[in-house]
């Protein structure tokens, strides 16, 4: 049986048991379970008009011997702590008590779709299936949102949390719904990254791509090419100290980010944006000679030499050594504003180092001008300005990542008056961040062609944390909506008011986002 037809069959059957049950409960009040505070918003909710009560006694069961789920039950739990005060047991056991109790549980059968869950509020128990552990996970983020947004009563017999009791059915429109953090043009510490990806968890996002090499900074490091971190990574944009992440730093990021159901894509940028490894290593320029560490915030006047054989053997060693930290299936070559790259140059270059990809068994991702090269279909192109190339991608039957600049760009101002940011393709206020559509945004471009959306975070205006948070949010806010939610649920009037209770979210977090004027914010 199709997905399809078991999905629209569950959608009938819940508006069916959710009618019954409002005939069977008119003279009593009825809870709110309602996708008012969800984002992003989920494919299907049915309200069934009880309470849940979360206290004290509360517990999260899994089934005996199953770590991973354990895994997600300690991460709910600590994050339903930090909300609420109350310490929630993690219980694993053959059977399951009766009352009380939030049960994680895979369900092999689910048909609800990959990374999909059913998160089901009854009177006496929660219970969240699905067919895979990220599924399981995204189940409780939602749990989270609703609990988070929720009254707390307290009685004679303590503190109590009630949540409303329905049907959550929810699975994601695209399976790529990324960020990227430019860790180059100013450098951002292993904690700050985790603080990151801690805020797009949140938000069911599970991509975060990090731009590990520019002109300003090579950040990770090479252990047979060690001058790259020492001399290229010892500054940044405006002359800073820079930084680098060891390789275990590096594998410490992958690991949290893997818990929280998160890919990490490292990017190596070339032919271009690549001073900083030109600095370290004469070898790898045409002349023999090693510029200038550079500081400032130009693009498109740096380029391998990509006429000797040792840019090559070098690109070999970072690629073998990045392959075998990267669990994820992708590199990110760049490839982008190579304007000092003839293009007779650039082609071959970009086919050789595919196939240096390709032979370490990942592959490759690349910035949307890669598509003027021999691309493979399993390789993706990321769209950022030219339609023109991303047709080229669609013809070479290859994916695309829409990152439209003029709509995904965390690094571009809100307005004229925003401290921080740079404006090349635009203002984008909150409206425009969220009111497209990755389906009809090139013509030509179907489902199909697109394998989900990317919000990049250039960081040649910032500094800190508070500086991503200040750009990141909330516009990623609405872009996490965009990849998950379909079309015809996605509307700015509901998002905005959805928003604005977030904004009680953001605080509690202590995310610094930039209060819109268009939002009423809580
Ligand atoms: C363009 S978009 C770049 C980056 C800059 C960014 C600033 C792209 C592939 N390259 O090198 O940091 O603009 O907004």
């Amino acid at each position: 049986m199709n997905f399809n037809k078991v999905f629209h069959r569950s959608i009938f059957l819940l508006f069916l048991i959710s009618f019954i049950y409002q005939l069977s409960c008119t003279t009593e009040e009825m809870s709110e379970f309602t996708t008012d505070y969800l984002i992003p918003v989920p494919q299907l909710l049915v309200a069934t008009g009880e309470y849940f009560d979360i206290d004290s006694r509360t517990s999260i069961f899994v089934a005996e011997g199953n770590e991973e789920l354990a895994q997600i039950g300690a991460l709910l739990s600590g994050d339903m702590e930090k909300i609420s005060g109350l310490k929630i047991e993690n219980v694993t056991g053959k059977k399951v008590r009766r009352s009380n109790v939030i049960v994680l549980s895979i369900d092999k059968d689910s048909q609800i779709g990959e990374e999909g869950y059913t998160l089901d509020i009854g009177k006496r128990r929660i219970l969240i299936t699905a067919s895979e552990f990220s599924g399981i996970y995204y189940g409780t983020q939602t749990l989270k949102q609703l609990f988070f947004f929720d009254a707390k009563h307290s009685d004679e017999k303590g503190i109590s949390w009630k949540i409303a009791t329905g049907i959550v059915n929810d699975h994601p429109e695209f399976s790529y719904r990324g960020t990227m953090l430019d860790v180059s043009r100013h450098f951002f510490t292993v904690k700050d990254v985790k603080s990151y990806i801690d805020y797009i968890a949140l938000y069911k996002m599970n991509v975060l791509h990090l731009h590990l090499s520019d002109d300003q900074g090579w950040r990770i490091e090479i252990k047979s090419w060690p001058k790259l971190t020492e001399i290229g990574g010892s500054t940044e944009v405006g002359g800073g100290e820079g930084g680098f992440y060891t390789q275990e730093e590096y594998s410490e990021i992958v690991k949290y980010a893997a818990e929280r159901y998160i890919t990490i894509i490292p990017e190596i940028d070339m032919p271009g944006h690549t001073n900083a490894a030109l600095a370290s290593y004469p070898e790898l320029n045409c002349s023999g000679k090693s510029p200038e560490l550079y500081t400032g915030t130009r693009v498109g006047f740096s380029t391998f030499c990509t006429s000797s054989e040792i840019t090559y053997q070098f690109i070999d060693d970072v690629v073998r050594e990045l392959a075998a930290l990267t669990p994820g299936p992708y590199i990110h070559i760049g490839g982008d504003e190579s304007h000092v790259t003839a293009k007779e140059d650039y082609i071959p270059f970009i086919n050789r180092v595919q196939d240096i990809v390709i032979s370490h068994g990942k592959r490759v991702v690349g910035w949307d001008e890669i598509t003027h090269a021999d691309m493979k279909s399993e390789s993706v192109a990321q769209y950022w300005a030219s339609s023109e190339n991303a047709l080229k991608a669609v013809a070479h039957g290859a994916k695309i990542i829409m990152s439209p600049a003029k709509r995904c760009y965390l690094d571009m101002q809100y307005n004229e008056s925003s401290p921080l940011g740079l404006n090349w393709s635009g203002y984008i206020e909150l409206d425009s961040a969220y009111s497209w559509d990755p389906l009809t945004l090139v013509e030509g471009i179907t489902k199909d062609d697109i394998l989900g959306i990317e919000s990049p975070l250039w960081a040649e205006t910032i500094q800190t944390i508070d500086d991503i948070e200040y750009l990141a949010f909330p516009r990623i806010i609405g872009h996490s909506e965009i990849g998950w939610s379909p079309v015809e649920l996605r509307d700015w009037e509901s998002y905005k008011i959805r928003l604005g209770r977030h904004g009680k979210l953001m605080d509690f977090l202590e995310i610094d986002y930039y209060k819109s004027p268009l939002v009423d914010w809580e």
